[in-house]
């Protein structure tokens, strides 16, 4: 019944909205029934865990609950509590890997049953897609896995194969593997280990076993993009998944993101409306070219703005292709559309009050919440991971939810991240997430962030007081980026980023989270 599947896990709610004041507070759609395993597919070095990444950001911005299950991890985590117990350090160089080590192939049979029953248990519990990050290059191992779900009638099963032959790529992941300080490596010089991880592929490929079987669900990816063969995808989310793998690419890019310049209703402290730039909104729009073009070049570059006066005007000066999108256009306030702040306050108090308590979720009465935002970008999302370098010129609504999807930040923080007026921020996806660098432009600006008003007695700002302050030009401001890496505190465990490279940075500081030495710290990062 194709109508009962579409609407247990389209994005429509499901729940009837409570009501308050004028507005309304939309909740969650139900997604309780939406339930896949992801089994991925493809030998070391070939993007698994670049894709599973990927696609777990995706599926969490459309607010489905996504886990990667990364057996390579739970291998090492092993290891490391043997080692910390005094039995040894683990020998896992490639001879372990070898298919010809009866004990070795065990031991990994073991591991993957266990992390495979990890997913399952979260599945059944709590979860949407939980994705087993591991070879499973066998038809025996995939057997095992079928086999497994054949008692999981609830679950579904979709195996996604990454099938790269582009030496290029698998050169550019070897080299990302043995420069992050994997603990296989540990006390290894590069060209040991790199020679020692080429034997390990060697192993994996004299069994591989490319997906033939007939009867089951696949996407199978030929380098990232390239070529894309799906059979039997069955329902809403595996339709969704495997339409976000078709348009996937690798080739190096960077998204740039910039605010409209200052316009008359900013000056004014009105929100919503079309209207002008400022002057100051004007000086931004002249001095943006050069900015851009310091970074770019002469491209190639298209620009995407929406279909209001503010952001056109901005974009009007740049020597680039232009594409218009309604979609982009500032989140709908409704019947509050061109009110200040304080107005908003006065005529509608109780709105103001619960737009305050969830600010992701309120929906203005004739208008849209940040969750119908995140909705109807969902195709910008999509023709921005096809496309390669774009700038949007947007508003501050629509800039929070497409930063909050590169950068996968929750929610919560959303609806006040911080995206300041003439500044260029510019987001480059690297192997593991995305490198951020930030280009203030000594042009003043009002400013139209409103934090989270802290509870009463809290010592904070009025819940209902509004920062009306012109930006500071001083020093602080310049046109030199600001850069940011999305795990936050780089410095922590490894110096100074810049001098290492950012994909190795990543890469490292994927393996710090792994062994607990940093915990993300996602909140602290937004810089003004
Ligand atoms: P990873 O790159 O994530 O570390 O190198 C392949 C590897 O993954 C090994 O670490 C890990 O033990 C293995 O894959 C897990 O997959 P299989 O059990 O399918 O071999
Ligand atoms: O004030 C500028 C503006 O873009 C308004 O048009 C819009 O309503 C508002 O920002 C969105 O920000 P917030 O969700 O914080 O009110």
């Amino acid at each position: 019944d194709t109508t009962k599947v579409f609407r247990q896990t389209s994005m429509a709610p499901t729940r009837a909205p409570s009501v308050s004041g004028i507005g309304t507070v939309v909740e969650k759609p139900d997604y309780s029934e939406a339930k896949i395993v992801v089994a991925m597919v493809g030998l070391p070095a070939r993007g698994k865990s670049y894709l599973s990444n990927k696609l777990m950001r995706y599926l969490r911005w459309l607010e489905y609950n996504v886990e990667v299950f990364n057996v390579g991890q739970l291998r090492r985590s092993k290891a490391r509590t043997q080692q910390q117990q005094g039995q040894g350090k683990a020998d896992h160089s490639a001879t372990w890997f070898s298919h010809s080590n009866a004990e070795a192939n065990l031991a990994r049979e073991k591991l993957a049953e266990e992390s495979l029953e990890s997913l399952i248990a979260w599945l059944k519990k709590e979860g949407n897609v939980g994705i087993m990050d591991a070879t499973n290059s066998t038809f025996d191992r995939r057997d095992k896995i079928r086999e497994r779900l054949s008692h999981e009638p609830n679950l579904q099963l979709l195996f996604i194969e990454s099938f790269c032959n582009d030496p290029a790529v698998i050169a550019a992941n070897i080299a990302l593997k043995v420069q992050s300080g994997d603990p296989d490596y540990a006390g290894m010089s590069r060209e040991e280990a790199e020679r020692d991880f080429r034997k390990r592929i060697d192993a994996y490929e004299s069994v591989y076993q490319t997906i033939t079987e007939p009867g089951i669900s696949f996407c199978r990816i030929l380098n990232v993009g390239q070529q894309v063969t799906m059979n039997r995808i069955q329902g809403y989310l595996q339709s969704r998944v495997a339409f976000y793998l078709m348009n996937l690419h690798l080739k190096p890019r960077s998204i740039y993101l910039s605010r409209h310049g200052e316009s008359m209703y900013n000056v004014e402290g009105k929100i919503g409306g079309d209207s002008d730039l400022s002057p100051r909104g004007w000086e931004y729009a002249k001095a943006l070219p050069a900015l851009v073009k310091d970074n770019i070049g002469d491209g190639p570059l298209e620009v995407w703005t929406s279909t209001l006066q503010r952001t056109q005007q901005t974009g009007s000066l740049l020597p680039f292709e232009k594409k218009t999108w309604k979609s982009l256009d500032e989140l709908d306030a409704g019947v509050c559309d061109g009110m200040t702040y304080e107005e908003i306050e006065e005529k509608y108090p109780e709105d103001y009050e619960s737009r305050d308590e969830d600010k992701f979720n309120y929906r203005y009465r004739g208008g849209e919440s940040y969750r119908d935002v995140v909705v109807r970008l969902e195709p910008v999302i999509m023709e921005l991971e096809r496309q390669e370098n774009i700038l949007i010129i947007g508003h501050q609504a629509i800039l929070r939810c497409l930063y909050a999807y590169f950068l996968a930040l929750p929610q919560e923080e959303l609806p006040y991240i911080v995206i300041p007026l003439h500044t260029l921020i510019k987001i480059t996806p690297m192997a593991y997430g995305c490198h951020e660098e930030r280009y203030h432009l000594p042009i003043a600006a009002v400013d139209t962030h409103r934090p989270k008003p802290q509870k009463a007695g809290a010592g904070g700002s009025h819940p209902h007081s509004r920062k009306q302050s012109v930006i500071d030009v001083g020093e602080t401001v310049s046109r030199a980026p600001v850069s940011r890496d999305y795990f936050g505190d780089l410095s922590k465990v490894m110096g100074d980023a810049t001098s290492v490279g950012v994909e190795q940075a990543t890469e490292q500081l994927m393996r710090a989270k792994e062994s607990g030495e940093l915990t993300p710290k996602v909140g602290k990062r937004v810089v003004q």
